[in-house]
């Protein structure tokens, strides 16, 4: 019986490590800067932390936010009009886009979803973006667009119309 349990208490060390260190890697900022405080003088803590800190300035992946700024699928386009804040902000957001078709035409009344997404930590958000048809044909609001850490984002429209179904993304990279 002893031995069973040495054995089992062996055991739930590694796994109860490997449980939690995914869980302090999304840890947001206070978790890095305290993880880089404990091994200041660990020269290989040090350099990570460097890289972590200028994450978005050496970030290529990213869109440049900009009234304007425009991706185009098989048969719509989104178009920004605007971002409160802008450039878009760690934390909840609000966007305003024009929907139009390929030939510039605004597309009213379209279904869909916004979903944001942290491709290197391999989660989204548990706030749902709301999208809501403005007075102005083709003109959107998506709110909030909950983009809670820092690092980069990307937030891809699931956009349903007449003619079928289109996928648009934008990526931002937010501190
Ligand atoms: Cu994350």
């Amino acid at each position: 019986m002893r031995f069973t349990s040495l054995r089992l208490f062996e055991l739930a060390i590694p796994l109860a490590i490997a449980a939690l260190v995914p869980l302090s890697a999304c840890d947001g900022d206070s978790g890095d800067d305290e993880a880089a405080d404990d091994h200041a003088d660990h020269s290989d803590h040090a350099d990570h932390g460097e890289t972590e800190a200028e994450g978005c300035e050496s970030e290529d992946r990213d869109d440049e936010f900009a009234v304007g700024l425009s991706k185009s699928g098989d048969v719509v386009s989104a178009t920004f009009v605007s971002s409160d804040p802008a450039p878009p902000h760690k934390g909840d957001n609000t966007w305003v886009l024009d929907f139009t078709d390929l030939g510039g035409q605004p597309m009213a009344g379209l279904t869909m979803t916004a979903v944001p997404m942290m491709p290197d930590h391999g989660h989204g958000t548990p706030v749902n973006a709301v999208v809501t048809e403005t007075e102005t044909p083709g003109r959107y609001e998506v709110t909030p667009v909950n983009l809670f850490m820092t690092g980069l984002w990307e937030v891809t429209f699931e956009i349903t119309t007449d003619g079928g179904t289109d996928s648009l993304m934008f990526a931002f990279c937010v501190e």
